[in-house]
């Protein structure tokens, strides 16, 4: 490595020797490119940069530069939104997971041309500039990562909408992994300043918390015994081969006022900064849980905070046009809430409308549940939100008086609804209905179901795949779906084609574009399926190929630079990138790695030679106080380790755990991959969006019959996946049985070996081995033993195929040609249509 760094160093020292050059001959001759004398500038006036640029130099003076083109479009559309007043759709989120912005706009603005043109004169590539930028991870995973797709489909279809949520000082952590363990490092990204976002130091909003309620002549006063100025920050979203560029408007907490004077002066220091402590810690870090809730009263804090800005907001615009004209409010705003975090906005809304602007509460009611609608994204009944009635109402007492007013009409109104029952049928049912709720694990704790709170208050519920929709409806929701089954929608998950193919894979793109005469499919996906004439067309195989040859050296240059190994290339490069957690079960993909090493180690060398080889990757995080998925990480480690030098098996198989794995990453890994892994038990996973991304980019699937598999199967073909696993109709009948399931002995020798140490750390490991295997402890709740023997079948069948080189480039192309429905513009064009109603609307050109 020390060879490789000096080289890459004298490399640098010689880049900015030319740089230096050229701008010094370039001045004079005058030759510089209008864009690189904007970064020039940049460099010199806001970096204060001359000369001895580095690589994060030039990345800062691009930016900076792109930033003023971005702003540019940016004003033009806000101005003209501004102008016609149409509808608009806000996207209310606690996370926004946007990963790297500085290609992603140069692309969509339209500017590679020049910028390319200045980036070469100046001897950079693109690409190595681009990768100086830190990912913005405002998220934790696929709910986070999906509203920053839903963004760039909003401004790429030209439609009115923000999205509204938390500008974190500290993003979804780093992860270490040291010894082969897991460990956090806080993500610093704002420290060098952000050219993405314009904070807006005229807009600002008081949020309050805790205090009382009076009442004075019919109307509620709260008095709140803590505020925080709410300041915007608004990163323009540009939409792409448009003029739209929309807003992501991120809200920073700040004390109201700097100091407590009087403390200060009387000496007491540590008094006169405690406002400002308590006020940034609002915005200070995202939780880093991924479907399984924080019960902390911070996290509720950070919820209350960005709804409330954003509501006094959107009604102060309102206002300013409409005035108190109320009424007209739903046909001027819609708001998504994203999961449930964001749904105290129902009960904000309430309070607006009625202790601030005076309605009265039936008008206020009908226009909150005109205006509001929501998106479920989890069915795993511990990942839904309830606050203790207790917190609410010391928190935010007005808003616990707001919902248990709504919640008295609610059960006012199923009580009249079902006046017909019996009277225990009835109270049972009212009971379970309630918005408010005994908690049956604590004893007298009454706590708000978030949830439900969201359903009933809204016009439109969904779910996010298929099949995740029919379980919101016979299952998590049954009772209300009864009672409003018209209320109830699905909304097939999407993800944006331009980051996720046109922009990450920028040679099947060519190759896709160059077949098709056309580029179209990066607004029109459904224009992939003109692929499928090429399916069987050998000419178009090699070249097919090649493409993915080249991304799998790409990925292989990072093993090499992380782990120090060369991987063969001509494996099958096996990925499996998600959250870890039990339910996405990558305890069992390991335990399929553990099983293919055992059947080396008998072989042959004869019999060695037939065998398919493998460089299985991993990567993921695990939440931090997730010790269940900390210790399959280390196991995906230990077995990695084991296997990766074993001089028997290291052509043939290995396995990578790839640390800190993120947005940019995934850029990198999902058009190297051949086979990827989304092998939940069935009905946990709600949809899935990676799988949408590996299936444009051609990789096949390895799955169970679980969220978005099931679309993805319909649209590239069932038989061209592999699929195993019970169906989620069966599995609550198989979790009774589970005790009395004989196992598959080849489940029962690995459990004893990963038990008898040979992966060393037989006590770490125990707790996993149990949580499947002894069912005195643990209870395989996700039905690893039961689905094992069929995944074996599935991966066997996966070798089989692969080495039918015509069989497997004939599917990889089939998955890309499928995958027109899986882009964000469908799943928006939707939403748009049957949720919000909100039409295009295209500025002018500049
Ligand atoms: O939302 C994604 C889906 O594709 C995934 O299947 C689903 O697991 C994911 C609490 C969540 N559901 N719930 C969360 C995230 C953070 C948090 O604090 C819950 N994430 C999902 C997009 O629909």
């Amino acid at each position: 490595t020390s060879a490789c760094q000096h080289r890459r160093s004298s490399r640098q020292a010689l880049r900015v020797r030319a740089i230096a050059e050229a701008e010094r001959t370039s001045t004079k001759s005058g030759s510089m490119t209008p864009i690189q004398k904007e970064v020039a500038s940049k460099l010199r006036y806001l970096l204060g940069k001359s000369k001895d640029y580095d690589l994060k130099d030039i990345y800062q003076g691009t930016a900076w530069s792109v930033r003023e083109h971005l702003i540019d479009s940016f004003e033009n559309t806000q101005d003209y939104w501004t102008e016609k007043d149409p509808k608009f759709v806000y996207y209310l989120s606690a996370e926004f997971l946007m990963g790297r912005s500085l290609l992603n706009t140069i692309y969509n603005l339209g500017l590679e041309g020049e910028y390319g043109k200045a980036m070469q004169q100046m001897g950079y590539k693109m690409e190595e500039v681009a990768d100086q930028e830190h990912n913005a991870a405002l998220g934790n995973g696929g709910l986070g990562r999906l509203a920053a797709c839903f963004l760039d489909s909003i401004a790429t279809l030209d439609l009115p909408g923000w999205g509204y949520g938390i500008r974190y000082q500290y993003g979804m952590f780093k992860q270490l992994i040291k010894d082969g363990y897991q460990s956090e490092v806080p993500d610093i990204w704002l420290t060098e300043g952000n050219p993405w976002e314009v904070k807006r130091h005229d807009i600002r909003f008081e949020v309050g918390f805790s205090g009382k309620t009076s009442s004075s002549n019919g109307k509620t006063v709260w008095t709140p015994a803590e505020k925080v100025m709410a300041v915007a920050y608004d990163n323009p979203i540009p939409g792409y081969n448009t003029t739209t560029t929309s807003n992501l408007r991120l809200w920073d907490a700040e004390p109201i006022t700097e100091f407590d004077l009087e403390a200060f002066n009387s000496g007491d220091y540590e008094k006169a900064v405690e406002e400002r402590e308590r006020a940034l810690a609002i915005s200070a870090v995202l939780y880093p849980n991924d479907s399984t809730p924080e019960g902390k009263e911070l996290r509720l804090k950070q919820q209350y905070f960005f709804v409330s800005a954003s509501l006094q907001d959107v009604m102060t615009r309102f206002k300013a046009v409409h005035g108190d004209n109320w009424r007209l409010f739903p046909e001027k705003a819609c708001f998504q809430l994203n999961d449930t975090h964001p749904t105290i906005a129902v009960a904000e809304l309430m309070r607006l409308l009625v202790d601030e602007e005076g309605l009265d509460w039936e008008a206020a009611w009908s226009i909150t549940t005109k205006c509001v609608n929501y998106t479920n994204h989890t069915v795993m009944p511990e990942a839904l939100e309830k606050w203790p009635v207790r917190v609410l109402a010391k928190m935010l007492p007005r808003h616990m008086e707001i919902i248990e007013i709504i919640n008295a009409g609610w059960t006012k109104f199923l009580e009249d609804k079902y006046s017909g029952l019996k009277a225990a049928e009835r109270d049972q049912l009212v009971e379970r209905m309630s918005i408010i709720q005994e908690n049956p694990w604590v004893k007298d704790e009454m706590q708000v179901n978030m949830a439900y709170l969201a359903v009933v208050s809204s016009s439109a519920v969904n779910g996010v795949a298929y099949i995740h929709s029919e379980i919101v409806k016979a299952d998590i929701f049954n009772d209300f779906y009864k009672l409003f089954p018209e209320k109830f929608q699905n909304k097939t998950n999407g993800v944006t084609p331009r980051r996720w193919l046109a922009f990450c894979n920028p040679g099947l793109s060519k190759l896709i574009t160059d077949t098709l005469g056309s580029d179209n499919w990066i607004t029109d996906t459904y224009e992939l399926s003109k692929l499928a004439k090429y399916a069987d067309d050998k000419a178009f195989h090699k070249k097919w190929r090649a493409v993915k040859q080249d991304n799998k050296a790409r990925l292989a240059a990072v093993i090499k630079e992380t782990f120090g190994d060369d991987v063969p290339l001509n494996a099958l490069f096996d990925i499996q990138i998600k959250r870890i957690h039990e339910y996405k079960r990558q305890y069992m993909n390991v335990l399929s790695i553990i099983w293919r090493y055992k059947q080396l180690k008998k072989m042959t060398p004869e019999e060695r030679k037939k065998v398919v080889p493998r460089v299985c990757m991993f990567g993921g995080k695990a939440a931090s106080a997730y010790d269940m998925a900390k210790r399959i990480i280390h196991l995906a480690v230990k077995v990695g380790d084991l296997i990766n030098k074993d001089p028997d098996t290291r052509d043939l198989l290995r396995c990578y755990f790839l640390p800190d794995y993120n947005v940019s990453l995934a850029e990198i890994i999902i058009p190297a991959s051949e086979l990827s892994q989304h092998i939940s038990t069935a009905g946990t996973e709600a949809s899935g969006t990676s799988n949408m991304k590996f299936q444009m980019n051609g990789c096949l699937i390895i799955g169970t019959m679980d969220g978005a598999n099931i679309e993805i199967a319909e649209e590239s073909g069932k038989e061209n996946m592999f699929v195993f696993g019970v169906d989620a109709d069966d599995v609550p009948q198989l979790r009774k049985e589970r005790k009395n399931l004989k196992t598959d002995k080849r489940f029962d020798e690995i459990m004893a070996d990963i038990e008898g140490g040979m992966f060393g750390d037989k006590e770490y490991f125990k707790p996993l081995v149990d949580s499947i295997s002894n069912m005195k402890v643990g209870n395989d709740w996700f039905l690893v033993a039961n689905d094992f023997a069929s995944y074996l079948d599935a991966q066997e069948e996966v070798d089989r195929v692969y080495k039918d080189v015509d069989e497997w480039t004939r599917r990889s192309i089939m998955y890309t040609a499928g995958s027109g429905k899986f882009s964000s513009d469908r799943t928006i064009v939707e939403y748009a249509k049957d949720i919000w109603h909100v039409q295009p609307l295209k500025p002018p050109a500049l």
